[in-house]
């Protein structure tokens, strides 16, 4: 098949996974076009069958423009690729805006060619900024107008019918995957300079918005500091970082938490991690915690959207009410002053990954392209 995909490129859950899952399809034989204002930043060099349209924001600005037209100029590239490239699929990933201009690339393309558009519902397009008075009729509308849509887990879809109605449209639930050939377990877990010897490794992994409750990562992380030696690093970028820095100041823990900023790859550092914490207020799924996991690393969460359906709590991982700082810093240092508690989850961690493997969700991907093609 010929597929399409459009995708926020820059750092953040729905980008990875639509990147991830383009790269799947084209390692599994499809050809695939990313249509996008930049290069997604999981596409790292060259990929057989793999194709990049940078949508222009530069060019064709006008002084009667104080606000540029992005989504013209995204709907305008999905049309003219769809059209030269003959795409079967459109397939856009976080509804606001990609689900409206693929409804109006397949508009403008009518008796032309017959594209089918697919929407993927990845979480704060539904739960926050869809539910805004300024996006919600346009993101029903363009859900309804989808030919299928998914959503990550049970929970945004049940969300999704909730908040918006949409009852005629058949949300069909496809579970985030991980590429276990990248994200796999490599014990003993080495620091190698990322910490002193004898620390225990503490990740944290977002892009630093309030919703993540970071500052709540930096409190839990205190808590294990002040129970044994141990390094915090903290990778990512966004609004919430300076506050995270200054509570770090403020709990007396700064000389070891380190802010390393974005990157594009952290499968080694989850590797070598002991502990992943992910305290976050709302998350439809948490592809981070899920990668994670399949490193080895058991996580420490909260009792959150689609969070259980990922992390089994006392098995996989810790799971307690968001805001839960003592909870959560009380069963992360019970957690890590138990090595064989801790092996058997980190082994727990990774058998619960493997069931979200590429292997076992990208056919499903294929399956609704196929009925939605037939
Ligand atoms: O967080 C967002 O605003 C959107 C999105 C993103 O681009 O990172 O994250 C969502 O999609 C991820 C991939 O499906 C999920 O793993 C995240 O849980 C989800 N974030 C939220 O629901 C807050």
């Amino acid at each position: 098949m010929k597929i399409g995909i459009t995708c926020y490129p820059t750092y953040g859950g729905s980008g990875a996974l639509a990147t991830e899952l383009g790269l799947e399809l084209a390692r599994r034989g499809h050809e695939v076009h990313f249509i996008a204002y930049a290069s997604p930043f999981r596409l790292r060099g060259y990929a057989e069958r793999v194709y990049f349209h940078e949508v222009d924001t530069v060019t064709g600005r006008y002084p009667l423009f104080e606000h540029y037209p992005y989504t013209l100029a995204l709907a305008s590239k999905q049309h003219e690729v769809a059209l030269r490239e003959h795409l079967d699929i459109l397939h856009v990933h976080y509804a606001i805006p990609h689900a409206t201009t693929a409804w109006i690339a397949r508009e403008m393309l009518q008796a032309e060619w017959p594209l089918r558009v697919i929407t993927t519902l990845h979480g704060t397009d539904i739960t926050l900024v869809g539910q805004e008075s300024s996006f919600f009729a346009i993101t029903k509308f363009s859900i309804e107008r989808s030919d299928a849509v998914t959503a990550v887990s049970k929970y945004l879809r049940d969300e999704t019918l909730r908040a918006f109605g949409c009852a005629n449209s058949d949300i069909q639930v496809i579970p985030n995957f991980v590429n276990l050939e990248e994200y796999h377990p490599v014990f003993p877990k080495r620091r190698d300079g990322l910490a002193p010897e004898g620390h225990k490794l503490i990740t944290h992994v977002s892009n630093f918005r309030e919703v993540k409750r970071v500052k709540d990562v930096v409190r839990v992380f205190a808590r294990i500091r002040r129970a044994m030696p141990a390094t915090l690093l903290m990778i990512g970028d966004g609004p919430e970082r300076e506050d995270a820095e200054h509570e770090a100041r403020e709990l007396a823990v700064a000389d070891d938490v380190r802010f390393l900023g974005r990157l594009t790859s952290v499968a080694e550092l989850l590797q070598k991690s002991d502990l992943f914490v992910l305290p976050t207020q709302a998350e439809s799924f948490g592809l981070a915690a899920l990668e994670a996991m399949a490193c080895g690393t058991p996580v420490v969460s909260t009792r959150a959207g689609g969070l259980p359906e990922v992390v089994v709590d006392g098995v996989s991982g810790i799971l307690e009410p968001p805001g839960s700082v003592e909870a959560m810093g009380r069963r992360a240092v019970d957690l890590l002053r138990d090595p064989v508690r801790h092996a058997a989850m980190a082994a727990a961690a990774v058998a619960r990954a493997q069931e979200f493997a590429a292997d076992k969700v990208v056919p499903q991907y294929e399956a609704l392209y196929r009925s939605v093609l037939s």
